[in-house]
């Protein structure tokens, strides 16, 4: 019996099945990784045709590989989008595509909050070839609709932001983006397609890093977009070929298909976990606040419900002894590992001031709703009691 992966509809069974024939070829359970950087033309007239996008084929890999291709398809199925390109690392994805979409005097206008190197690369990098770069406060969308000037070709956000976990709504951003012709491109690294799939929210784009959540192991640096065919041949054959150069290695794109059979069951275990970890931290008598969108306290506890699937597996903390005694409290934890990076099986523990934000200035991270204690937990895969249990005695040191 062959395999018909369009018939098999639900999310793991497209996790694992998705693009790949095992009855094919040499009839191989896993899809074949090719090491290859170039590829061969039977004729001189076949290499030029393929070089014109008049024949189907391979032809560098800079600009596309079986292997590569198939993670692709898999993610593009699996964000319910048309096409999909990866990349070699979540930052490559997103220059790759806002180098392609944006020109001098054009306006993007981005969140407050974003990851470090994000925030880095809009103002340290894009500003410096004439893009404006403006930033809203996008938790309240009426900001966003008096920001949006003819210029704005691109709104561009996390939801959940990293690392104050701040959400946008996802629905009425990217209407409100449409209505005025710009698109909306959003980072979903911190839900994965298993728990949010901004493109049927009516986004245009997803980036995500697959160094997190999708590839699942901490082995790996990899990025992803996804969105409409006709822009993603453009990312694809200029982004990433011509301007970036980020292309994701054929062995990397295999340990990414690798992690993501397993997506599904990662991350109801990351999001049970977290969820007890986030009531444990509100609880305690040295917590101050907790941001965590599965929490009822939380402000945008109702939004969550509305457009995520789970609360997920990343929180954010503050214990009333300000940094002091956040930097005892990470300093005594033993199960949690001290390291930047998530979506790993590990649980990871990091201070975004000094280390994933400290690309922002002390006024910036002000600015910008990133405080100076915050402590960001990636809750991982071992067992809720052990991670309960290493809380508890590093806020006993605290
Ligand atoms: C981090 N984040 O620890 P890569 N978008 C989001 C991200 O969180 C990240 C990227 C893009 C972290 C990495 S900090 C030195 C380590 C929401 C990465 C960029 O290029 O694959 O790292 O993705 O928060």
């Amino acid at each position: 019996m062959t395999q018909d992966p369009k018939a098999a509809s639900g999310f793991s069974t497209r996790a694992i099945h998705h693009g790949y024939d095992a009855y094919g070829g040499a009839g191989a359970l896993n899809p074949p990784l090719y090491l290859s950087s170039t590829y061969t033309f039977a004729t001189t007239a076949d290499g030029s045709a393929r070089f014109a996008g008049e024949q189907e084929g391979f032809v560098y890999s800079r600009v596309g590989n079986p292997t590569t291709a198939l993670l692709e398809a898999r993610l593009a199925n699996l964000e319910g989008g048309e096409a999909c390109v990866v990349t070699a690392s979540g930052q490559g994805a997103t220059t790759s595509l806002l180098w392609t979409l944006l020109a001098p005097g054009d306006e993007i206008i981005a969140d407050k909050t974003l990851y470090g190197c994000t925030f880095a690369y809009l103002n340290h990098g894009l500003r410096r070839f004439g893009v404006r770069v403006t930033h809203v406060d996008m938790s309240d969308p009426a900001r966003l609709e008096a920001a949006l000037t003819p210029a704005t070709k691109v709104v561009f956000f996390e939801s959940p932001a990293n690392p104050n976990m701040r959400l946008v709504d996802i629905a009425v951003v990217a209407a409100m983006a449409r209505n005025h012709g710009a698109v909306t491109v959003v980072d979903n690294t911190y839900c994965s397609p298993y728990l949010q799939r901004p493109l049927e929210l009516g986004a245009d784009f997803v980036v995500h890093s697959a160094t997190k959540y999708l590839g699942g192991h901490g082995d790996l640096l990899a990025g992803a977009i996804i969105g409409p065919k006709d822009v993603l041949d453009q990312v694809r054959f200029h982004g990433v070929k011509d301007m970036t150069g980020a292309v994701l290695s054929s062995q990397d794109a295999f340990l990414v298909l690798r992690g993501i059979k397993t997506l599904a069951l990662r991350m109801e275990r990351h999001c049970n976990s977290a969820i007890r970890v986030a009531g444990f931290l509100e609880g305690h008598a040295k917590v101050a606040v907790v941001h965590y969108p599965g929490l009822a306290s939380f402000p945008q506890h109702e939004l969550a419900g509305r457009q995520m699937a789970r609360p997920g597996g990343m929180l954010a903390f503050e214990l009333k002894g300000g940094i002091q005694a956040g930097r005892r409290f990470m300093d005594a934890l033993g199960l949690f590992t001290r390291a930047v990076s998530l979506g790993d099986a590990e649980s990871l523990a990091q201070h975004p001031a000094s280390m994933t934000h400290a690309g922002y200035t002390p006024e910036e991270r002000a600015e910008h709703l990133i405080t100076e204690g915050l402590i960001r937990l990636s809750v991982g895969l071992e067992d809720a009691d052990d991670l309960l249990a290493d809380l508890d005695q590093a806020l006993k040191t605290a």
